[in-house]
């Protein structure tokens, strides 16, 4: 039996699965289920709408999108459903990313996307286990487990620094 998803990572091309996959592999880390999919808010708007409406009614929590440029999934997928929207503005080869940013960040009154950095999938993924563990323990352990191990990561980091055995080359 699968599990049904509990998180749509969804992205406007398969362009953007180099960074977008973070955000899978972060959620399949941490055991929820999730699905991964193209949707074009450009080419494809009316599944697009589809998948919106549905979204909910499908059982998902969260919905991760990430698109570059003219960036406009996450936004219109926040338009028709209730669920929470993390945005993932993706860099293209053309202006750093920074037109994905504002593309997706600069939402009108009343319509919430939960906007991440540039590039930004893992913390996406995050962000959505985050809004999932506060209805689920294991996930909150998990996610303290995962706040300790890069609490004792910058720790080692602070102490091969200050002893020196780290310099500027490495
Ligand atoms: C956006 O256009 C996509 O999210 C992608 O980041 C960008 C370019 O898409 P391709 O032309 O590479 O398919 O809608």
């Amino acid at each position: 039996m699968t599990t049904a998803p509990r998180v749509a990572v969804v992205m406007g091309s398969s362009s953007d699965l180099s960074v977008m996959q973070e955000a899978a592999d972060v959620l399949a880390e941490f055991g929820v289920a999730h699905e991964v999919r193209v949707i074009s808010a450009h080419r494809t708007p009316d599944d697009m709408l589809a998948f919106g409406h549905q979204a909910a009614g499908r059982g998902l929590k969260v919905i991760i999108a990430g698109a570059g440029g003219a960036a406009h999934l996450p936004g219109m997928l926040a338009s028709v459903t209730t669920l929470p929207v993390v945005g993932v503005p993706v860099a293209l080869s053309t202006l750093d990313g920074l037109d994905s940013l504002l593309s997706i960040v600069q939402m009108p009154k009343g319509v919430p996307v939960a906007t991440v950095a540039v590039n930004g999938a893992r913390n996406a993924a995050l962000l959505a286990i985050r809004i999932l563990a506060t209805e689920d323990d294991t996930l909150t352990a998990t996610m303290e487990a995962y706040q300790k191990d890069i609490a004792a990561a910058a720790r080692t980091q602070d102490a091969e620094v200050a002893e020196g055995k780290k310099g500027v080359d490495g």
